[in-house]
């Protein structure tokens, strides 16, 4: 492994020359591996061009909040180094994209991620090519300048000035959302109840469903409103909005600026989450992702490290929506990953999240969907199953290195960032005990 001589300055962490630099040290390592899986794929008729381009394309954002160490109601176990501004937040996330290259934006969540001015905010993820994606409110939790409290929910409350005041809160949240050039708001609710008979099930979905109208003639024309739901937690027994069928329902209701967001891990196990993406998709509802592995609920594990060939099969629905014209565009859709790092080095699982997408993105653009879609008419059951397996064996990561190669970013961003030291420097730069707002 290459390592410079020079110190970098802890303000920037690295320089496209060190990335450049060392990616030449690993560059004939890379192309022979990259010309033997080009000669394979060609012997399929398989042109790995396209398909670099698309992975060099392809863009997920990171969430503020996974910058720093999440914890569980256990504990939490700090790693030291953690952003402690919105500035170092963005700062972490270019630091993360000069690696990826598929990093290039990030998602707040309000009220963590306040400040005094948000455009001094916004020209500076600009000055380090980072742009924003959708923002997020936040009425699950109790904030300390608020007069009602969310404990019995916030937009299905059963009380008209706590609806108000969540009502204000998202409204607020799209305020801030265009002083920094947002999107899209998405809404998550913790609203819900843990016990039999707390709640009126249709009042607390109507009361909801009128909360969040108002919210939607509030939203920018150009803007979109995401509704993500959750089976479960904070409330046990029951969630307002628990299932992809409630979300859509309430975005039918709203209007076309009403998408549904789907996070991977708000599923009971089991659950066939690629055809939900296929039926969201070819309605034209997939408005946003939130990308996890879990393994029991929303356990927010690094994406892939569990369940690689489910995440494939959902970018196969993805892909074959693209393919087919299906109203979903891949590039309307707000792609972020949803995760808590309890175990890992926040921004080392965030590569490793970044790879495992960009993985199971490569196998899916590998399927022949005119092949596909032919066996699957004539019933050739078991031909259709071949096509999956071979597309998901091969080792197309010499595909996802290339495309970060073409990106300017690194061939090998995780073990650049470890002989770089760049979590020794963030620590002697932000001291041991810093720790990001979020959960
Ligand atoms: C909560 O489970 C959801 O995944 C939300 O997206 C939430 O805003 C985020 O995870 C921060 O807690
Ligand atoms: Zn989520
Ligand atoms: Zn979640």
């Amino acid at each position: 492994m290459f390592t410079p001589k020079t110190k970098q300055p802890s303000e920037m962490m690295t320089t496209p020359e060190l990335i450049a630099q060392t990616n030449q040290s690993l560059l004939a390592d890379h192309q022979h591996q990259l010309y033997h899986l080009q000669e394979i794929l060609a012997k399929k008729q398989i042109d790995i061009e396209p398909v670099i381009q698309k992975l060099q394309a392809f863009q997920v954002s990171v969430p503020s909040w996974a910058l720093g160490t999440g914890g569980t109601r256990f504990g939490r176990f700090p790693i030291g180094g953690e952003p402690r501004s919105i500035e170092e937040k963005i700062a972490d996330t270019s630091l993360l994209h000069q690696l990826t290259g598929s990093n290039n934006a990030i998602s707040l969540h309000i009220p963590w991620d306040t400040s005094l001015d948000y455009s001094a905010v916004r020209q500076f993820a600009h000055s380090r090519g980072i742009k924003f994606d959708a923002i997020n409110s936040n009425t699950f939790q109790d904030h300390p300048q608020q007069v009602y409290s969310y404990k019995y929910g916030s937009l299905s409350h059963t009380k008209a000035e706590v609806r108000r005041q969540a009502i204000e809160h998202n409204c607020e949240v799209i305020n801030i959302g265009q002083q920094l050039g947002s999107k899209a708001l998405t809404t998550w609710l913790g609203d819900g109840a843990n016990f039999p008979g707390q709640n009126n099930f249709r009042k607390a979905y109507e009361r909801t469903a009128e909360s969040l109208q108002e919210i939607y003639r509030y939203l920018p024309t150009h803007w979109q409103m995401l509704i993500e739901y959750k089976p479960y937690e904070p409330n046990f027994y029951s969630m307002v909005i628990p299932d992809w069928g409630t979300a859509l329902l309430l975005a039918q209701q709203l209007g076309d600026q009403a998408q549904v967001l789907v996070d991977l891990g708000h599923h009971l196990p089991n659950t066939n989450i690629e055809q939900i993406i296929a039926r969201l998709a070819g309605i034209g509802r997939l408005g946003g992702f939130h990308f996890n592995g879990s393994s029991y609920g929303d356990d927010d594990l690094t994406t892939g490290a569990l369940k690689p060939y489910r995440l494939f099969l959902i970018f196969q629905e993805l892909v074959n929506a693209m393919w087919s014209d299906a109203p979903t565009n891949a590039s309307d859709i707000a792609w972020m990953i949803d995760a808590s790092h309890n175990t890992k080095d926040p921004i080392e699982d965030l590569m490793q999240a970044t790879e495992g997408i960009l993985i199971e993105y490569a196998h899916a653009l590998l399927i022949d969907q005119k092949m596909l879609e032919y066996m699957q008419e004539e019933n050739e059951v078991v031909q259709a199953q071949e096509i999956l397996q071979a597309a998901f064996r091969v080792d197309v990561r010499p595909l996802v290195a290339e495309a970060r190669f073409r990106n300017k970013a690194c061939i090998d961003p995780l073990t650049f960032f470890r002989a770089q030291r760049i979590r020794a420097a963030l620590i002697e730069k932000r001291g041991v005990a810093s720790r990001a707002t979020g959960l």
